[in-house]
């Protein structure tokens, strides 16, 4: 049962209904077996130290992550002289040669040199490998209860299994507080555990015994031009009670012990944007290691769950579980519902699990979650794991404000603050512009250049969308500290958008030139295919976006009125979002053929969402018109792009279609090979598969789940907006709306029984459910309840 301490206060009782939860199957992950694979191991974090444990039985297996182990080094990627070319492929794209201009586009808007396919791109990369390897004085006994388990809620991971009458038991977790990775073990029957303890990676390292209790990892990675890279260290050392720790070589030997503590630290003396800044990891790591070491497992561990639970335990979702929910191993019951059970409650441990990586991968002063979080296990991820600017490093971060975990956004800002400078740099090489732009493409080197490929790397769109998350910040927390810190970094981007500008020639709208459609292209007239395009809906939509954000800033902050001007008038000219002959919206300024018109992006449709432009409320027929391009896309794709379309449907306000898409975002999937046109689902620990491995679709389904139960666009909150027949009862507390709101609802047979209000600053609330309105003025930090007509009790 949920405690009453997680509903507002002065409302608890009102919401306590027949409805009884339980807690564990929305907020544990559990298997019945060592894990074989990566996707299928728990992923443990705080941050900046990932683990991923398998719980083998004869062999343990760790995989260790810092989060700023990157290869590569800074790169003068910009080509000096693209901006001479800029003319002429407008002069181009105006006269509808668009083939012509993408000639040029190709030969002259990659970045200079290999890009992220060149070793100086880096790449973010495993720490290294935890082995344990364990001997059992009945080694020929079979093993019996086996239970490994991800506890969510408490952020620590077990193994537990019986073996010729011993009784083992490990636990893990990665702790902020104290900077390092605890794993425990037991053994119920004295001198029962023994192992040997190895750390390794699978190149550039060293290890050693540096004492009899620990080890030593070093190294260094490739800067990609030639040079040492980042340096790191890694450090294990062990504390146990009875039984006899000696070092053999470059592993550890424990013989003979009743308990053991394992604590591991890393450190790396990567200086760039954010994380640490040290010089000296060997040290550094040192010193995390000697801290830790001065306090008991259990100080470590009520610490860690304290720390954690701050930000967990500020959200409750309680949704129907299936009734052998309980008792079914995760990956099957996955596969239960993939064959059709009724278990909504496997929703409310998917979006419990979007919030766990969050917090575990995504904390204040270090680096912004990448593709992968910061669990990888290669030297070579895929895509580099880095962060890609046309959705996906978004995504990570679409849960971040509704799900009450604000400043959690603090990577992703101070990553946009970097970009500043050197895409100042960028701005001018390519478009002579002011301000500053970023395309699809990002590193911890400060890399604002195209791609490498045109086609999808010349797209200057990632600034603007970057900004969107700056804006949108302010209208959860009205933070005005904040904004007077970012409008300087949107009014930059606005400047560089502001200047790129030019009337198309029809209804002289004005557009960006050249422009794409984030990865997609488009067939012409005269049946030749393109992707750079004379403006196209996407860039429209995000600079009207940006351009609001400005002026909107400039007004709080009482500053700039010229460029507010400047940027109103621009505003009120730029290309609208238009519809097609066939009720869709277009996603480029012409009617151009579609070659792939299941294309995993919906980038057209960003109005609709993350953007606030377009609404059924508001904008009637681009919604339809949205609902049509939806419908057309299908239902299928990558892990990411269902997600996307599951929040598209929930900002449509239809439930059943947002579900339908999140159930297909739950399909099982085993195979890791890159796919770009359909395949996504989970993998048995849940993460996403794009296919392989990328974390933005957890992220992504976490927003999803909320924006199906509460809407705050346009001034108004409006409580379940998108709630699916599927979800018949439930209750979420804890969630954040725009304009600085928390918002508890519960309802039952599909219907609000009862909602709790609560605003942060004061302020005025409009709320919505199923066609009746109501308006309240709420004074600061005071609670508002009410029924399922909207009245205040
Ligand atoms: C974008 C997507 C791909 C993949 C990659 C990491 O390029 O189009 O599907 O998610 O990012």
């Amino acid at each position: 049962m949920i405690a009453l301490k997680h509903f507002l206060p002065g409302v608890a009782s009102l919401l306590l209904t027949a409805f009884a939860a339980q807690a564990a199957p929305e907020t544990v992950i559990w298997f019945d077996t060592p894990a074989t694979n990566f996707t299928a191991s728990c992923p443990l974090g705080n941050g900046r130290l990932g683990a991923m444990m398998f719980g083998g039985i004869d062999h343990e297996r760790v995989v260790l992550n810092e989060s700023s182990v990157w290869s590569g080094s800074p790169q003068d990627s910009d080509r000096p002289d693209a901006y001479k070319v800029l003319p002429e492929i407008r002069r181009l794209l105006l006269a509808g040669k668009n083939t012509e201009a993408e000639a040029l586009v190709n030969a002259n808007f990659t970045c200079q040199g290999p890009g992220s396919a060149g070793p100086q791109w880096g790449c973010y990369q495993v720490l290294g490998n935890l082995h344990l390897d364990f001997q059992y004085s009945h080694p020929a006994a079979s093993v019996a209860n086996y239970r490994r388990e991800l506890d969510l809620d408490t952020a620590t991971a077990h193994v537990q299994f019986d073996r010729g009458g011993v009784g083992y038991s490990r636990e893990i977790f990665s702790t902020a507080p104290d900077q390092v990775i605890v794993y425990h073990l037991t053994a119920n029957q004295p001198g029962e555990l023994t192992f040997a303890l190895s750390l390794n990676r699978p190149e550039r390292f060293a290890t050693i015994a540096d004492s009899d209790h620990s080890l030593l990892m070093t190294g260094q990675l490739d800067n990609g031009a030639g040079g040492g890279g980042v340096k790191y260290a890694a450090r294990v050392s062990v504390s146990h009670r009875a039984g006899l720790l000696q070092k053999a070589g470059e592993t550890l030997q424990l013989t003979g012990a009743d308990e053991a503590t394992i604590l591991i630290s890393a450190a790396t003396d990567y200086r760039g944007f954010a994380g640490r800044q040290l010089s000296d990891p060997v040290a550094a790591s040192a010193q995390d290691l000697q801290r830790a070491a001065h306090k008991s497992y259990t100080t470590l561990r009520s610490a860690h769950i304290a720390d954690f639970q701050k930000y967990f335990e500020r959200v409750h979702l309680d949704l129907d579980s299936a009734p052998d929910s309980k008792s079914l191993p995760t990956p099957a019951r996955v596969e239960a519902f993939h064959c059709g059970a009724d278990d909504p409650g496997l929703a409310a441990l998917y979006f419990n699990f979007g919030r766990y990586l969050l917090i575990s991968s995504s904390r204040p002063g270090g680096l912004p979650a990448n593709l992968q979080g910061i669990w990888a296990e290669e030297i070579h991820t895929p895509w580099n794991s880095d962060w890609h600017l046309d959705i996906n490093v978004q995504m990570n971060y679409w849960p971040a404000e509704v799900c009450n975990l604000s400043e959690l956004t603090q990577p992703l800002f101070a990553l946009i603050a970097s970009l500043q400078a050197p895409g100042a740099r960028t701005a001018r090489a390519y478009y002579n512009a002011r301000g500053w732009v970023a395309h699809v493409i990002a590193n911890p080197w400060g890399f604002t250049s195209p791609g490498e490929g045109a086609s999808w790397g010349a797209t200057t769109g990632g600034s603007a969308w970057l900004c969107q998350h700056l804006w949108d910040h302010w209208l959860f927390t009205g933070d005005t500290n904040f904004l007077r810190w970012a409008y300087p970094i949107m009014q930059g981007s606005a400047r560089f958008y502001d200047d790129m500008l030019i009337p198309e020639p029809t209804h002289h709208w004005l557009v960006i030139a050249p422009a794409n459609s984030p990865e997609n292209h488009f067939r012409m007239a005269d049946g030749k295919e393109a992707s750079i395009a004379l403006g196209t809906t996407v860039h429209s939509q995000m600079i009207d976006y940006l351009f609001n954000a400005c002026i909107q800033s400039s007004k709080i902050l009482g500053i700039d009125d010229d460029f507010r001007r400047e940027l109103t008038d621009k505003r009120a000219r730029l290309a609208p979002t238009q519809i097609g002959h066939d009720g869709r919206i277009m996603e480029w300024l012409q009617e151009y053929g579609e070659p792939e018109i299941h294309h995993r992006h919906v980038s057209h449709l960003w109005a609709l969402y993350p953007g606030d432009q377009i609404s059924p409320e508001t904008t009637p027929a681009l919604a339809d018109a949205a609902r049509q391009s939806l419908i057309v896309r299908g239902d299928e794709g990558t892990g990411w792009s269902r997600v996307n379309k599951a929040l598209l449907w929930a900002r449509l306000n239809d439930g059943n279609h947002a579900w339908k898409l999140l159930c297909n975002a739950l399909d099982p999937v085993l195979s890791q090979e890159i796919r770009y046109d359909n395949g996504g689902g989970v993998y048995p620990n849940l993460f996403d598969s794009c296919p392989p491995f990328q974390i933005d679709g957890n992220f992504g389904a976490t927003a999803a789940i909320a924006e199906m139960l509460l809407h705050s666009q346009e001034g108004e909150i409006e409580l379940l907006p998108a709630l699916p027949d599927a979800w018949k009862n439930g209750r979420v507390t804890g969630l954040r709306a725009r304009g600085g709101f928390a918002v508890d609802i519960a309802w039952q047979n599909g219907r609000l029984t009862r909602a709790a209000i609560r605003s942060q600053r004061g302020a005025r609330c409009h709320i919505r459910y199923a066609g009746r309105a109501a308006e309240f003025s709420l004074p600061a930090g005071q609670s508002l309840s009410l029924n399922d007509q909207l009245q205040a009790q």
